[in-house]
């Protein structure tokens, strides 16, 4: 078992059933001329997670920890687009037309995909998902139990929206879950801080919250590999 400091107490796992979830790394949520920014926002705000989101994604598959990935996006023909997710917000180009990165939230897409620096390799899972949680109508649940994961380790864009969802989500299918604060990325500062603190009051009601330097340095007990590769990333 490990255990590290988090918020409100220590989090413990076993190494065997965590897996590290990579929630919406895409190039549409943090790169101009994206889904994000067709929403009226700046994408400027989420690059900052991507250094220690990489540095654990490194660590993790260096302990040999499970880890998958998730997108947000639709069908080439947008017949999983509710109509609702079409119009909200009047936005000036909608999903599914074309931008600088290709078709705005399309599977395919070059925009949809998942940025570099953290892009999945052989044996993680990318779980494709048509709305804001990992969970709604995809196969994370079944992927999960059928490993015998019980406890998810978040990073992930955005926080109080798509990582956040995930949280509440894993919460009620019986999942402890823990967000590295520095992994995680909104383009309010004001949510960024909110949201972290809905997941771990109450005693922990959502999960818990920690950051990347207090889960590596608890990684790095288990696995001299993960530590390499944390400073080495
Ligand atoms: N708009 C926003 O903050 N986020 C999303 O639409 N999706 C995700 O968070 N991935």
């Amino acid at each position: 078992m490990v255990t590290f400091d988090a918020e409100p107490y220590d989090f413990t796992f076993d190494p065997k059933t965590v897996a590290l979830v990579m929630i919406d790394f895409q190039r549409d949520f943090v790169y101009p001329g994206g889904f994000g920014e067709s929403l009226g926002n700046d994408t400027s705000f989420l690059l900052k997670a991507l250094p220690p989101a990489e540095r654990v994604l490194k660590a993790c598959r260096a302990a040999g920890l499970f880890v998958i990935h998730t997108r947000e996006g639709h069908r080439a023909d947008l017949s999983d687009l509710p109509v609702a997710k079409y119009e909200r917000g009047n936005p000036k180009i909608h999903i599914g037309d074309e931008g600088p990165m290709g078709r705005l939230l399309v599977r395919g897409s070059y925009g949809h995909d998942i940025v570099d620096e953290v892009y999945p390799i052989a044996g993680e899972p990318i779980v494709d998902k048509p709305g804001k949680g990992a969970f709604y109508a995809t196969d994370m649940d079944t992927i999960l139990k059928t490993r015998g994961i019980r406890q998810l380790i978040f990073c992930g864009v955005t926080t109080e929206v798509c990582v956040q969802t995930s949280v509440r989500e894993a919460n009620d299918r019986g999942y402890d879950s823990c967000v590295l604060e520095d992994c995680t990325g909104s383009y309010f500062p004001e949510f960024q801080k909110a949201a972290l603190a809905m997941i771990k009051a109450q005693g922990g009601i959502f999960g818990w919250v920690s950051d990347s330097k207090r889960f590596l340095e608890a990684l790095a007990t288990i696995s001299p590999d993960a530590a390499a590769a944390a400073t080495s990333a």
